[in-house]
C-alpha cells in the first residue's frame, strides 16, 4: 500500500523525525534548495504536514499545499497556524495539549522563586567572587504572595495548583469567568496587575492577546512587582518591559519566551533583575517524548480514521 506523503516544516527530534520516515514518505521543507520553486513543482503531492509550533503553518503554505488534509503540530500553541484557513478547507489540526502542562508549569514556579528570591543573580554573585565583599541584597518572600495568572486554561490552573502549595492569595484574568474554580475572577488586567506581587503569563499568543502586558499593566503591577511569562512573547510588549526594568518601572521578570526568538535584546541581558531562559518549558525527556508521541499518534489516527487523535479545531 502506498504510504501517505507527509512534507515536513521546521526541525523536529531526531527521534520523531525517525517515526515518521518509518511510516510516512516524508519531504523535509528545509532540504530543498528553493522551497518555494520546490512547493510549486511538488506541493500538490502532499497530503499531510508534520510542524512544530514554532514552525507553524502560514496561510501563504497552506495555498501550496492544495491536497492537504492533515496537519500535525508539535506543540500546544496554535499562534503560528492558519487555523482558519485549514477550518475553511476541512484540513483536521492535530496538536499536543495537557502532556506539557506539568512541565511549563512547573517552570513558570522555578521562574517566580527565582526571581522573587534573586537565585540566579546570587550565583552570579557567588560566581564573581563578591561574596567575601559584602552580602547579597534581601529578596522576596514567595510564600504568601498575590499571585495574578492571565490565562486560566489548562497550564494556568496548574500554575494555580502549585500555587496553593506555597499558600498564594489567587486571582486571573481571562476572556471569561472559568467554571468551578476557587480562585477570584478579576475581569481587568490592569487591576489583577495592581493587586498581584506577581503576573504570570500563560495565555496563548497570537492577535487577540498582542501586548496585552502593555506599560500600563506593568505600571500598575508597580516597583515591587515581578512578571513572569511562559506563554508567547508576544503577550508582552518587549520594550515597555526593558523599560520598566531599566528604570525600576518593575522589580523583576522571569522569562522564557520573547518578541524574536532566539534573539534576546542585548539590554535584558545587561539586567541583574531578569531572569532568562530559552524557551524550555516543555523540555524535559519526559514530556517531549510524550509530545513526539502526540504528534505522531495524531497522523496515525488520521490516516486510520480520518480524524486526529486531539483536534485544534473542535
Ligand atoms: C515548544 C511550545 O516550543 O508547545 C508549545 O507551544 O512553545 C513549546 O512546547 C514546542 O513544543 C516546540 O515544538
Amino acid at each position: 500500500m502506498t504510504r501517505p506523503t507527509l512534507l515536513q516544516n521546521g526541525p523536529l527530534a531526531p527521534a520523531l523525525e525517525a517515526a515518521l520516515a518509518a511510516e510516512f514518505e516524508v519531504q523535509r521543507l528545509a532540504d530543498q534548495a528553493d522551497p518555494q520553486t520546490f512547493l510549486a513543482q511538488h506541493g500538490a503531492r502532499f497530503t499531510g504536514l508534520a510542524t512544530s509550533a514554532p514552525a507553524g503553518a502560514s496561510a501563504a503554505l497552506l495555498a501550496a499545499l492544495p491536497a492537504l488534509r492533515v496537519i500535525s503540530s508539535h506543540g500546544v500553541g496554535l499562534d503560528k497556524i492558519d487555523l482558519a484557513v485549514a477550518a475553511q478547507r476541512g484540513i483536521q489540526v492535530g496538536y499536543t495539549p495537557e502532556v506539557l502542562n506539568d512541565c511549563v508549569a512547573d517552570l513558570a514556579m522555578a521562574l517566580l522563586l527565582d526571581v522573587a528570591r534573586g537565585a540566579s543573580a546570587a550565583d552570579r554573585f557567588v560566581r564573581r567572587g563578591d561574596w567575601p565583599k559584602a552580602k547579597f541584597r534581601l529578596a522576596r518572600k514567595v510564600s504568601g504572595q498575590r499571585l495574578g495568572i492571565l490565562g486560566l486554561g489548562r497550564i494556568g490552573r496548574a500554575v494555580a495548583q502549585r500555587a496553593t502549595g506555597f499558600e498564594m492569595q489567587i486571582r486571573y484574568t481571562n476572556r471569561k469567568p472559568v467554571a468551578g474554580v476557587p480562585w477570584q475572577f478579576e475581569p481587568a488586567l490592569v487591576e489583577l496587575a495592581r493587586w498581584a506581587d506577581t503576573l504570570v503569563v500563560v495565555a496563548a499568543g497570537g492577535a487577540s492577546t498582542h501586548h496585552l502586558v502593555n506599560a500600563e499593566v506593568l505600571a500598575a503591577l508597580g516597583p515591587d512587582g515581578f512578571l513572569v511569562n511562559v506563554a508567547r512573547g508576544s503577550v508582552v510588549d518587549q520594550a515597555a518591559l526593558v523599560q520598566a526594568l531599566q528604570t525600576g518601572g518593575i522589580a523583576g521578570a522571569g522569562l522564557d519566551v520573547y518578541a524574536d526568538e532566539p534573539h534576546v535584546p542585548p539590554e535584558l541581558m545587561a539586567l541583574d533583575n531578569v531572569v532568562l531562559l530559552p524557551h524550555i518549558a516543555s523540555a524535559t525527556r519526559e514530556t517531549r517524548q510524550a509530545m513526539e508521541a502526540l504528534t505522531l499518534a495524531n497522523l496515525q489516527a488520521f490516516y486510520a480514521t480520518g480524524k486526529v487523535q486531539v483536534s485544534a479545531l473542535e
